[in-house]
């Protein structure tokens, strides 16, 4: 029998990486699977916090564990950002292509040693109505000058992981995950989900 999970993401990148990193054993459902999800805000100062926030906000519409995924870009020389407001760096619109125009023009005149960064995922599981637990996950690598690839989401045309000469959108996606900062996290989740 297929274990049901709710994976608590309205972002179709997001939720089409779990739905292959989790496989045949689970029966994976997503926000899209609910009726009439709320629309959390995420008005938390971490990712682990907004996670937390995210996973929680769906208790009374789902029996199995859930998971939430806060994550984002963290850019060394912007100290850090943007950080929890990867996803509405350009606005509200959450337009993946407008976030990494704006990174470009963020990083015009930084030198290519400077351009370090890393991805930075934080899963929270709720089980019985409580979180019993958030695994952290981060990959670094540099960002490039112009976008390249057409796999994955967000900020992946412009993130050469380190130790690879493409890019996490030019990236097959299992290999992405293998190294990704969702992969790492969410192999860490499993583990524990399967000791309960
Ligand atoms: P949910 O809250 O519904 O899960 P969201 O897109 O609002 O969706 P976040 O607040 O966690 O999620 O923002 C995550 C953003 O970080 C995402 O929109 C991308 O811009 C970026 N990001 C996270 N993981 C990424 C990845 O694997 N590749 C590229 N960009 C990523």
């Amino acid at each position: 029998m297929k274990k049901p999970i709710l994976i608590a993401t309205g972002n179709q990148g997001k939720a089409k990486e779990f739905q292959q990193m989790l496989g045949e054993e689970w029966e994976v459902q997503t926000l899209a699977d609910l009726e009439n999800p709320i629309d959390v805000v995420e008005d938390g100062e971490t990712f682990a916090e907004n996670a937390a926030k995210k996973a929680l906000a769906f208790v009374d519409q789902f029996e199995g564990p859930i998971l939430a995924d806060d994550s984002g870009l963290e850019v060394d020389s912007l100290d850090g950002a943007p950080g929890i407001y990867s996803a509405r760096y350009a606005g509200e619109a959450k337009d993946d292509e407008a976030n990494n125009t704006k990174l470009l023009h963020a990083l015009e005149g930084i030198s290519d040693p400077e351009r370090g960064a890393q991805f930075r995922c934080v899963l929270a599981l709720v089980v019985e109505g409580e979180v019993k637990a958030t695994f952290d996950g981060v990959v670094r690598g540099t960002i490039l000058r112009a976008p390249r690839g057409e796999n994955g989401f967000g900020y992946d045309p412009l993130f050469l992981p380190d130790g690879f000469n493409v890019t996490t959108a030019e990236m097959a996606s299992d290999e992405k995950h293998q190294i990704s900062h969702r992969g790492k996290a969410l192999r860490d989740a499993v583990d524990y989900l399967q000791r309960l």
